[in-house]
């Protein structure tokens, strides 16, 4: 028995995998095993070497299957820790850049201007896409019948024929956003609206859906000059020059008086355009204070406050700043265009860590 015992437990403690073990606990202690078979011989014993014999064959079919059990769970362990080895995976590593999609021009600019205006105090607010001819029109000092309606190439939302409410509209602009925040938060505010607008109107320089962001400032002495100087901090920090200059032109929009539009400083060398520098001049934005109506509109007592409003083309100055040729194909979805104008999706624009990289 002394030799069966160390010849099993040998044999286990050598084995390499569980059919190995299987194998061996066939040959120990299975049915035909030869533990098994030992134990027939305890029939032609005596009654007083049974009593010795039998404890002792019990104790080694135990001993052989605790040592089987014990093989088998280490076999596991080892297993599970060559696996662990072999798939482990560095989580602390950096993503890989631009393998799948790419941030589009229009997001990422969206970003950076968010970026730039939030350093100012400005907070972004948002609003419905389909609103209210009151909200889009009526509430901005355009009222029924303003040629300002026509000029804008609205599209009108379906009203039934029984329905005698004016149909209404997809923003033409994001100004209802700010009719919106003005109710809600009163005065004194600083938002910017950034998001999609839409006129019936597709041609090389207009798509019908496009992206505007405008901004409003509102407070008890607010006046053109802080206007000023928050647009050309904006255009310094957004097209990464110092210094750059703007030109303000007496204009006319419905919601303010007086109104400006807005240039920057450009040079065209051989037909490339250079922001920031040379004599010549780009339209990049309107702007002015905001009218008493609108203002009263949202609530607000224009004998008390007053602010500055203005707003731009996000997809035109994202073509300004990356050399983007065409709007057209800011919407066409094709994916060799969307990887070449695209941006990594990890590189969140920020003051601090760059705008854009
Ligand atoms: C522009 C030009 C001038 C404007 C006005 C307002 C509001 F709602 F506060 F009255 N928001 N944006 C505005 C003013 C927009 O876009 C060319």
């Amino acid at each position: 028995m002394d030799d069966l015992k160390a010849k099993y437990l040998g044999r286990i403690a050598d084995a390499a995998d569980e059919s190995a073990l299987e194998a061996i606990r066939l040959a120990a202690i299975g049915k035909k095993g030869e533990v098994a078979l030992k134990m027939r011989e305890l029939g032609k014993m005596t009654p007083e070497e049974r009593q010795i014999a039998g404890p002792a064959m019990n104790a080694l079919k135990a001993e052989i299957t605790s040592a089987l059990a014990a093989r088998k769970a280490a076999l596991h362990d080892a297993a599970l820790d060559e696996r662990l080895r072999g798939e482990w995976l560095d989580v602390t590593l950096p993503a890989r850049d631009r393998r799948q999609g790419t941030i589009h021009p229009v997001s990422q600019v969206t970003e950076e201007v968010t970026a730039i205006f939030a350093e100012m105090g400005f907070s972004v607010a948002e609003g419905p896409r389909i609103d209210t001819d009151w909200y889009n029109f009526d509430a901005l000092n355009i009222p029924a019948h303003h040629p300002a309606r026509a000029e804008m190439d609205t599209f009108y939302m379906h009203r039934d024929a029984d329905d005698d409410r004016p149909p209404n509209v997809l923003r033409t602009h994001t100004s209802p956003v700010q009719i919106r925040s003005m109710e809600k938060t009163g005065a004194p505010t600083r938002i910017i609206c950034p998001g999609g607008v839409y006129r019936a109107d597709y041609d090389q320089t207009h798509t019908p859906m496009f992206h505007q962001v405008e901004g409003l400032a509102i407070d008890r002495d607010i006046s053109m000059a802080n206007l000023k100087w928050v647009l050309e901090e904006f255009f310094a920090a957004f097209f990464e020059v110092d210094g750059i200059k703007t030109r303000f032109r007496a204009s006319h929009f419905p919601f303010t008086e007086p109104s400006a539009e807005v240039d920057i400083q450009c040079s065209w060398v051989d037909g490339q355009l250079r922001i920031g520098e040379g004599d010549d001049w780009m339209e990049v934005l309107g702007s002015g204070m905001v009218h008493p109506s609108v203002l009263r509109a949202g609530g607000i007592d224009p004998d008390e406050w007053q602010g500055f409003a203005f707003g731009m083309g996000i997809d035109r100055i994202a073509m300004l700043k990356y050399g983007i040729p065409d709007l057209r194909a800011f919407f066409d979805s094709d994916l060799r265009w969307l990887r070449h104008y695209g941006f990594a999706s990890l590189d969140v624009p920020t003051l601090h860590g760059g705008l854009s990289r």
